[in-house]
């Protein structure tokens, strides 16, 4: 259900200027007004703007009176629909940042191919960097950065100016294949459905249909169901039978918020472990997401699977991850300001309760940099940990979790 007035909701990040309270939320179970303690060490001024980054925030943030609100994406009207959507699609016309740096580096993620376009550019930044901002303690925080740059990016190349939207996949836990989500084909404000099994999966359905990508090759968008992602050798006999649905019902992300208290570590590890909610989405949906190339492919260039934000639903299914975290934040006091991590993947990735789960040394901490390869914004962890604090100015019409 919508709640808020467009007028509220169109108060873009960064852009709000009047002083109005912060409507009640319906449905809300935390107090967004006490994010308990600030980090220990002070984190002082902002970071001065970097001039070469394609995507800019307003420093130091204006303080955040009124947070815009992000909504789940089938509450959006169709008006609201059809403009993120042709924002995106306006993306990826813009032309591909000409000053990208690789300074990632993955081991895999393809060259930059200069013919390309801003959007694309995102997807190969999480290529680039796949192996630092997974499994480490850039996961929750470096993804977060991430999706509100590239929200940033759409209201500053194309005039988007509705609500942030999210994608609660809670809802579509009981039947993933046959999910509301994917049930609207409309090319103007449909995200449209699988695709296509006579066209390799190739998405003929909604406003990404045929939608052009250029990694790891040239190719059309793919989404390909997948009911049993992690029935593979790679994983160990015990996840193989692991029922993706099972991991992202409401029932799990209540368990997950009221747990792990003051536990970054084991909170995000509990999250991302392979066989986890994140990584169920991902791979049911499969394609592009999924991180999986056509047979087709050319040969040699599937070096990489961390290709997943060439579906645009990434960014939804982002938000969720997002606001799952955002949720067990507000859970505890305790919760608010934990951040624990590494800058290293952790070496035992099977582990259940690996205690490395989110990394280990050299360590992060709270005034560690993000990542950019010269397009993000300049930010540290702790500029982020309070979406309505430090350089962020946003919250959630949600924190519940409900079919
Ligand atoms: C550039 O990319 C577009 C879209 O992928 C493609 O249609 C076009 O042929 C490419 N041009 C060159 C010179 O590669
Ligand atoms: C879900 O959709 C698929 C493909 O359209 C169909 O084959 C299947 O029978 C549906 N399953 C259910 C439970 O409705
Ligand atoms: C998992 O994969 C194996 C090997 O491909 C197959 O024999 C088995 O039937 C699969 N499990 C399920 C539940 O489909
Ligand atoms: C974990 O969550 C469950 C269900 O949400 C709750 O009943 C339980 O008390 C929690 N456990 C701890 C140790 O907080
Ligand atoms: C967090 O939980 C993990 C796994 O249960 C445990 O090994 C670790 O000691 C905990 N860390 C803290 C700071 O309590
Ligand atoms: C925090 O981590 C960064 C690297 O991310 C490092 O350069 C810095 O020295 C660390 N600061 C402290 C106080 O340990
Ligand atoms: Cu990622």
């Amino acid at each position: 259900m919508r709640v808020f007035p467009t007028t509220v909701l169109a108060c873009a990040l960064a852009l709000c200027t009047p002083a109005l309270t912060i409507p009640t939320l319906p449905g809300l179970r935390y107090t967004l007004a006490t994010p308990g303690p600030k980090p220990p060490a002070p984190i002082g001024k902002q970071p001065a703007p970097d001039p070469a980054a394609a995507i800019r925030f307003t420093y130091p943030a204006p303080q955040c009176a009124l947070a815009s609100v992000r909504i789940e994406w089938r509450s959006l009207t169709i008006v609201e629909r059809t403009a993120w959507l042709g924002a995106v699609k306006c993306l990826a016309k813009v032309p591909h940042w000409k000053n990208l740096q690789a300074l990632g580096k993955t081991a895999g993620a393809p060259p930059i191919n200069t013919n390309s376009s801003l959007f694309d550019d995102f997807s190969w930044i999480h290529q680039d960097y796949a192996s630092q901002v997974h499994l480490t303690g850039f996961f929750l925080t470096w993804h977060r950065w991430y999706i509100a740059n590239f929200d940033q990016a759409l209201r500053q190349y194309c005039h988007y100016a509705g609500p942030t939207p999210y994608w609660d996949w809670t809802k579509d836990s009981q039947d993933f294949q046959n999910a509301t989500i994917w049930a609207d084909t409309n090319p103007l404000w449909g995200l449209g459905g699988f695709g296509d099994p006579k066209k390799e999966y190739t998405l003929t359905t909604g406003a990404f249909a045929n939608f052009p990508v250029v990694y790891p090759y040239v190719h059309n968008l793919r989404r390909q169901y997948n009911p049993l992602p992690f029935n593979f050798t790679f994983f160990p006999a015990e996840y193989r039978t692991v029922v993706p649905t099972y991991t992202f019902t409401p029932k799990e992300m209540n368990y997950m918020t009221e747990n792990f208290t003051g536990n970054f570590t084991s909170f995000q590890h509990y999250f991302e472990k392979l066989w986890g909610a994140h990584g169920s989405i991902h791979g049911l949906t499969g394609g592009d997401l999924g991180g999986v190339c056509a047979p087709s492919a050319p040969t040699g260039v599937c070096t990489s699977n961390q290709f997943s934000p060439n579906d645009p639903i990434f960014f939804l299914h982002h938000a969720n991850v997002d606001r799952v975290w955002a949720a067990w934040q507000r859970q505890n006091k305790a919760n608010f300001w934990a951040f624990h991590g590494g800058s290293v993947a952790s070496p035992n990735i099977f582990d259940p309760n690996d205690p490395d789960g989110n990394g280990v040394a050299p360590w992060l901490n709270i005034s560690s940099p993000f990542p950019t390869d010269g397009i993000l914004a300049n930010a540290r962890i702790a500029d982020i940990m309070d979406t309505m604090g430090g350089v962020l100015c946003y919250t959630y019409d949600t924190y519940a979790f409900s079919l």
